[in-house]
């Protein structure tokens, strides 16, 4: 069997996709012969079917990153040629960038034009922003006086495991990537099973870049199976995880086996506040962003909308309106869509079992609430669904829908937004609209959030730390904190003086 199909995209771009386990730089068949289908969401159809790695392809690939970790090939790269592969990399990222947002709206679902103006310029800026970092990771002096040098030494940790979800499957990849291989690490990663395709197509791009064998790594395959054995392997240093907070915690127990240093990026109901001195208009657009774009599956979604009650009405009215105009669901391939399809059916079973507890817990239903059928009658698609008259108390307040699906509130004073807006487990973005700069800094520091927007909403960007408190995870990914996970500071002391 071959392993790799030549296939016709939706938009008609024919390509190469690879469908092998990417280990030592070579394409390999998964040792147990258990296979992913993978589903095109717009339509339910099968794009094609790829090997699913087990515990002994997890062995292999384990094997193959210590042997890259310490070969000299990897291991005494100066860290400017190592920079140089990265940028390398990113430059055929972005000369397949076409090819590769076709294949993430293929299997993932997210519109093209967004696939391609921002996951994948985003990917691209990450792997350049760390292949820049790479010889810019030092260590310290540290005086302690005459008596003694004393300085730090920035090491990689060793061998990372890295566990990806399937909301922005590239883009969590580089994220990852990015700081890993700028520190000198080396990788096994794991696509989501539900999202291989692009991955597995940006692993042709690794060898053509000239990474050594080994240094990538990259085993498609089940949570339960290959995640399970990446978390749990005593030859894995590091896990970084992101997804949701019941397997992140699940992974940190694993883990927990040799000690991996961890970091993990979990669930969210981030709150957004809008206070009656806002701009309107823009907190209506931004809490449109906040919650609609990516289908609703973003893990910094800001899926709790708190309006104060001076503006409460106006702001459902507009939002309604706004939600009509823009929310154009459909063909992901279409240029002016907007919402494509959820990314699999569990998660559309999912999204729709929360409309139903919705309605059963008495919240008035604002828009949407039920499936979206295009033409063909077929695909994950819903409709973009808006909850007001919600209480604190109710699941759909409460919980992680991960889809296009927003409850609406109102409250009256500072203090009560803030108590109410921290009160959840979670504590990953936070947004607030008012023109009032004192309020807002005032604000953004009583917020429990890893992240606060004022006047606007998920607005990540790489140069600057992404990452959750309470049960929205541990660690920061992107930016200068980024390194810090995947770098370990040894400490050298020389006796210069006569002490013994
Ligand atoms: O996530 P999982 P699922 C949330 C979101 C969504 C829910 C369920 O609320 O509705 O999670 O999605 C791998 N050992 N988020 O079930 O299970 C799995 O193969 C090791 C938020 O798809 O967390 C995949 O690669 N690995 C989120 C990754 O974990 C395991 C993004 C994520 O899958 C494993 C995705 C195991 N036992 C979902 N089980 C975000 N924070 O952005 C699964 N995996």
């Amino acid at each position: 069997m071959s392993l790799s199909i030549e296939l016709t995209a939706p938009n008609g771009l024919k390509y190469t996709q690879p469908t092998g386990l990417w280990i030592n730089n070579e394409w390999r068949k998964a040792k147990s012969g258990e296979k992913i289908t993978s589903i095109n969401p717009s339509d339910e159809s099968e794009i094609t079917i790829v090997e699913a790695g087990g515990p002994e392809d997890v062995d292999d690939a384990v094997a193959a990153a210590r042997a890259a970790f310490k070969d000299s090939a990897w291991r005494d790269m100066s860290p400017t040629d190592r920079g140089n592969l990265m940028i390398k990399f990113s430059q055929l990222i972005e000369q397949h960038a076409e090819t590769l947002a076709a294949i993430e709206t293929w299997d993932n679902g997210k519109p093209y034009s967004v696939a391609l103006s921002e996951d994948l310029q985003e990917v691209i800026g990450t792997i350049k922003y760390y292949g820049g970092y790479a010889d810019k990771v030092h260590g310290q002096v540290i005086d302690t006086g005459s008596a003694k040098f004393a300085y730090t030494i920035r090491e990689p940790i060793g061998v990372c495991g890295q566990i990806i979800p399937w909301n922005y499957p590239l883009a969590m990849a580089a994220w990852k990537l990015g700081p890993a291989l700028a520190c000198g690490n080396t990788v096994v990663l794991k696509p989501a099973e539900q999202t291989p395709l692009s991955i597995l197509y940006l692993a042709n791009l690794i060898k053509e870049a000239g990474f050594p064998p080994g240094v990538i790594n990259i085993v498609n395959g089940y949570g339960r199976s290959a995640g399970a054995a990446i978390a749990q392997h005593l030859g894995i240093d590091k896990i970084a995880f992101t997804g949701s907070t019941a397997t992140g915690r699940e992974i940190m127990k694993m883990a927990a086996v040799n000690m991996k240093n961890i970091t993990l990026e979990t669930g969210g109901k981030s709150p957004l506040l809008v206070f009656d001195d806002a701009d309107l208009e823009q907190a209506v657009k931004w809490s449109h962003i906040g919650i609609m774009s990516n289908q609703g599956q973003i893990c910094t979604a800001t899926s709790r909308i708190l309006v104060q009650e001076g503006v409460y009405d106006k702001f459902i009215a507009q939002f309604k309106e706004h939600l009509k105009t823009t929310s154009i669901v459909g063909d992901p391939f279409k240029e002016d869509t907007f919402q494509g399809p959820q990314v699999t059916k569990a998660q559309y079973d999912r999204v729709l079992g929360y409309i139903e507890t919705g309605k059963s817990e008495g919240a008035t239903l604002l828009a949407g609430g039920e499936p979206f059928k295009d033409v063909n009658g077929k695909g994950f698609f819903i409709a973009p669904t808006v909850f007001t008259n919600v209480k604190d108390s109710m699941k759909i307040y409460r919980e992680e829908v991960f889809g296009p699906f927003v409850v609406i509130a109102s409250f009256k004073t500072e203090d009560e937004a803030i108590e109410r807006a921290n009160d959840t487990t979670y504590g990953l973005g936070s947004a607030l609209f008012t023109r009032d700069i004192t309020k807002a800094h005032k604000l953004a520091r009583r917020i429990e959030a890893g992240m606060v927007w004022i006047n606007s909403s998920n607005d990540s960007d790489f140069r600057i730390p992404f990452g959750g408190v309470k049960m929205s995870g541990i660690g920061r990914e992107l930016g200068e904190a980024g390194l810090e996970a995947y770098s370990q500071k040894k400490a050298v002391h020389v006796n210069l003086g006569t002490w013994l």
